[in-house]
């Protein structure tokens, strides 16, 4: 394991300015998946307007290709169940109470299942060989994973959280990696609500009190940083 040394880049960040060593910093990119972007997936299933979140897809774009191109550690997550749905709590499973469930057909295979089209990652941020993808059952990206593991092996003491959505997986990663040590920075343009307000307050939230959880800033000063 790699031991921390002094930060190397600092880019501007809400409360204060966010420090990194990039080689001790990895990209976490949250669910972007097909299942809460596209038209027919789970997201839209339960009536939400998916153009709220495709607005997050071209900053990502951005900031996968610029983490790639300085060598960097960048980690994709996926929600979803086993086809036999074994590690779908019956809580989960029946919260809602709506007519369509996790585990039902729809237009992109059975919803949040692992190996249907729905699953999959958007083509836009599709991971490169060699990139960890973590499959959780969870909203929290460290809850019955080796994603922690990994991060340890790998020297990682800071994590730059993108992805969807900001008030649910974004936030309950941030939270769990937060408590685990991690220092976190949340660029607003890289992740997303279905609810506007739920996007404000779900930032407002990580940066609050001197930055509780973490640190909120903007992808163009991580990738002219990472550039310069
Ligand atoms: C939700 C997620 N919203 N990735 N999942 O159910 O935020």
């Amino acid at each position: 394991m790699r031991l921390p040394s002094s930060p190397t880049l600092t880019v501007a960040a809400a409360p204060y300015p966010f420090a990194f060593e990039p080689a001790c910093t990895a990209l976490l990119i949250i669910d972007m998946q097909r299942d809460f972007l596209e038209p027919g997936g789970f997201g839209a299933m339960l009536g939400n307007d998916v153009s709220q979140l495709r607005r997050v897809i071209e900053p990502n774009r951005r900031l996968l290709a610029a983490w790639r191109g300085a060598g960097l550690l960048a980690i994709h997550t996926r929600e979803g169940h086993r086809p036999d749905l074994s590690d779908l709590p019956l809580a989960k499973k029946i919260r809602g109470g709506g007519a369509t469930r996790i585990g039902d057909p729809g237009p992109m295979g059975r919803i949040l299942v692992r190996g249907e089209a729905g699953h999959d990652i958007i083509p836009e941020l599709r991971p490169a060989p060699g990139e960890p993808i973590i499959d959780k059952p969870g909203k929290g990206a460290f809850f019955a994973t080796d994603l922690h593991a990994i991060l340890q092996n790998a020297g990682i003491t800071r994590l730059v959280v993108t992805g969807v959505t900001t008030e649910v997986c974004v936030n309950t990663t941030v939270r769990e990696a937060n408590d685990r040590g991690y220092d976190c920075l949340v660029p607003a343009d890289c992740v997303g609500s279905y609810f506007p307000e739920f996007q404000e307050m779900g930032l407002a939230m990580i940066k609050a009190q001197g930055g509780i959880f973490g640190w909120v800033g903007d992808s163009e000063d991580l990738v002219a940083a990472l550039e310069s």
